[in-house]
C-alpha cells in the first residue's frame, strides 16, 4: 500500500469516527439506542442464528455485548478506511460507501420494534458529518493525482489533522456517553404492601463463608437481557396494556398500579442459558401486583385451562415472551413487580416495572420493562425466543451447584467446608448430595426451606486429603425425583447434569 493510500484510508477512519461520534450524541439527545454501532448492534444481536449466539454465550459470557460493540465499531472503521482508500481515484465510490454505511445504520434505526420518531437522525448526521469530514481532510492532506513533483503536506500538518479530528470524534461521543449513563430517569417512591412478608427466617442462610448470599443484593444480582443499551423509561411515560382474548381490556398509568394492593414475594429467578454450576441465577424480595389481580381486572377470573393459551408480554425494546396463561392465574402469584429488595427496580432490571414468574425461566415469564399483556394462542402469536426455536415450555429444572471450594482452587488439606446452593423453583429442594471422588453419597446439611420457590443453600464438612479431588453434588426435588445426571446444553430447554468441579489440595 502506498503511503498516499495509506493516508487516505486514514482520513476515511477519522471521518467516520468523527461523524459516529456526532451521531451518538445526537442519539443522546432524540433517541440513545438509535446510535449507529448501537443500532446495528442490536440487528446483529437479533438475526444472530441461536447456535451462533449461545457459542458467543458460552465464549464471552455477559462480556457478548462488549465484544459485539468492538466487533461492529472494527467492521466499521474497516469499511470508512476502504472508503477513505478509495477517494483519491473515486470520489463517488468514496462517498457513496460511505453513505451507503450511515444508511445502513439509518435504516437498522428505524427498522428496531422500539423505534422512537427521530431514530432516522444520529444516522443522517453521521452521513453529513462523515462526508464532509472526509472532504476536508483529503483537501487539505492529499494533493490530487498527478500532482508529481512536490511532496504532499508536512507531517505536522497532518498530526495535527487527523489528531483533531480523532480528539473531537472522541469528545463528541464521549459526550453523548456521559449524557446516556449520566441521566437518571426520575425514581418512584415505592407502596408498601397491603401484608409485607415477614423477614426472612434466620436458618435460611447457613451463614458459610464462600456460598452465596440467600438473597441476592441488587449490584450483584445478574443481568440477561437483548438490549446494548437498557432502556430508560420515564414512569411519567410509562403504561400497563392488558388486551387480546379479555371481556374487559384496559390500560393503566404508573400512579393507578401503584395504587393497587401490593404484595411482597421471595423469588429465586434464573436463566435458561445458565450452564451447569453457573451464574446466572438470583433470589430478590420482589414487590408487585399479583397478575392473576390484574388479569380478573381485564375479566379473565378463572383460568380456561387451555394449555394453548398464552399471555404475550411486550417491553418497551419490543422484547416479546411468551408465559403459558395458567401460570398467570394460579395461586405462585407470579407478580407485575416494581420493587426489588426494598428499592424500585434498578434500570437494567426492568424499570419502572417487570413480570417474575416463579418456576419458570426468565425467557419465559421475566419480561423486563414491561408495558403490555395480551392473552392469546401459542398459535396466533409468538414470541421472540419462540422464532429463534427456543423451547416453549420454560420450566425450571432441579439443579444444584458448588460454590465453595472454587472449581480448580489450590486449598490447604484439612478440615473444610464444601457448599452451595440448590433450587426447583415450585418443588423445592428435599436432598443435596455430595460425592467425593467415586466414594459414597454423603447427605449435606440444609439451610431451613423458606418457600418451594426459593433455593436452598447446603454444606458438608470435608476433611480434606492431600492430592487433586473431584467433588460432585445433586439434588432431589420436593417430588422425591432426583435431578438427572443426562447432560444437556442450555439450548433449547435449560441444562441438566451433575455439577462436578476438580480442586487440588496442597500445603
Ligand atoms: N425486555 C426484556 N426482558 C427480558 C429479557 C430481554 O432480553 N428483554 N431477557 C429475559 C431473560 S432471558 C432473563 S433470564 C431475565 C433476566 O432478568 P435479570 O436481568 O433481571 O436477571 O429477563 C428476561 N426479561
Ligand atoms: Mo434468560
Amino acid at each position: 500500500m502506498s503511503s498516499r493510500t495509506a493516508l487516505a484510508s486514514a482520513c476515511g477512519v477519522l471521518a467516520a469516527a468523527l461523524g459516529t461520534g456526532a451521531a451518538h450524541l445526537v442519539a443522546a439527545v432524540v433517541s440513545p439506542p438509535a446510535s449507529p454501532v448501537l443500532a446495528v448492534g442490536s440487528q446483529v444481536i437479533d438475526a444472530t442464528p441461536t447456535p451462533i449466539k449461545e457459542w458467543a454465550v458460552s465464549t464471552f459470557g455477559t462480556a457478548d455485548k462488549p465484544v459485539l460493540i468492538g466487533s461492529v465499531t472494527l467492521v466499521t472503521l474497516l469499511l470508512a478506511a476502504l472508503s477513505g482508500a478509495l477517494h483519491p481515484r473515486s470520489r463517488i465510490t468514496s462517498t457513496g460507501l460511505l453513505v451507503l454505511l450511515t444508511g445502513l445504520a439509518g435504516a437498522a434505526a428505524v427498522l428496531r420494534p422500539s423505534a422512537d420518531n427521530l431514530a432516522w437522525l444520529p444516522a443522517l448526521v453521521a452521513a453529513v458529518v462523515g462526508v464532509l469530514a472526509l472532504e476536508a481532510l483529503v483537501g487539505r492532506l492529499i494533493l490530487p493525482e498527478g500532482t508529481h513533483g512536490r511532496p504532499d503536506q508536512p507531517g505536522r500538518r497532518r498530526v495535527v489533522a487527523l489528531g483533531g479530528t480523532g480528539v473531537a470524534a472522541l469528545a463528541l461521543g464521549g459526550a453523548g456517553q456521559v449524557l446516556v449513563t449520566r441521566s437518571r430517569p426520575p425514581t418512584l417512591t415505592l407502596p408498601t404492601a397491603a401484608d409485607p412478608l415477614p423477614p426472612l427466617a434466620k436458618g435460611v442462610d447457613l451463614g458459610k463463608a464462600g456460598i452465596s448470599p440467600f438473597v441476592t443484593p441488587n449490584k450483584d444480582f445478574y443481568r440477561i437481557d437483548t438490549a446494548l443499551l437498557a432502556p430508560r423509561v420515564d414512569p411519567g411515560d410509562w403504561s400497563l396494556t392488558i388486551d387480546g382474548d379479555v371481556p374487559d381490556g384496559f390500560t393503566i398509568d404508573i400512579d393507578e398500579l401503584l395504587a393497587l394492593p401490593m404484595v411482597e414475594r421471595d423469588i429465586t429467578l434464573n436463566c435458561v442459558s445458565n450452564e451447569v454450576g453457573g451464574p446466572y441465577i438470583g433470589t430478590a424480595r420482589w414487590l408487585g401486583v399479583p397478575t392473576r389481580e390484574l388479569l380478573a381486572r381485564a375479566g379473565l377470573d378463572t383460568d380456561p385451562g387451555d394449555p394453548d393459551l398464552q399471555v404475550l408480554s411486550t417491553s418497551t425494546d419490543g422484547m416479546t415472551i411468551s408465559t403459558p396463561l395458567s401460570a398467570l392465574l394460579d395461586d405462585r402469584d407470579a407478580l407485575v413487580a416494581v420493587g426489588m429488595n426494598g428499592t424500585p427496580l434498578p434500570r437494567e432490571h426492568g424499570f419502572p416495572a417487570r413480570l417474575v414468574t416463579p418456576g419458570l425461566y426468565g425467557f419465559v415469564g421475566a419480561t423486563k420493562w414491561l408495558t403490555r399483556m395480551t392473552v392469546t394462542r401459542y398459535d396466533a402469536e409468538s414470541a421472540y425466543w419462540t422464532d429463534r426455536d427456543w423451547a416453549t415450555d420454560g420450566r425450571v429444572h432441579t439443579q444444584a451447584r458448588i460454590d465453595t471450594p472454587r472449581a480448580l482452587r489450590r486449598i490447604p488439606p484439612g478440615r473444610t467446608v464444601i457448599g452451595g446452593v440448590a433450587w426447583a423453583q415450585r418443588r423445592g429442594i428435599e436432598r443435596v448430595e455430595v460425592r467425593i471422588d467415586d466414594g459414597e453419597w454423603q447427605r449435606a446439611t440444609l439451610g431451613l426451606e423458606a418457600d418451594v420457590d426459593l433455593w436452598r443453600q447446603w454444606f458438608l464438612p470435608w476433611d480434606a486429603t492431600p492430592g487433586r479431588h473431584d467433588l460432585t453434588v445433586r439434588a432431589t426435588d420436593g417430588t422425591g425425583e432426583v435431578q438427572t445426571r443426562e447432560q444437556a446444553p442450555p439450548f433449547p430447554s435449560g441444562a441438566t447434569g451433575w455439577h462436578s468441579i476438580a480442586v487440588t489440595v496442597t500445603d
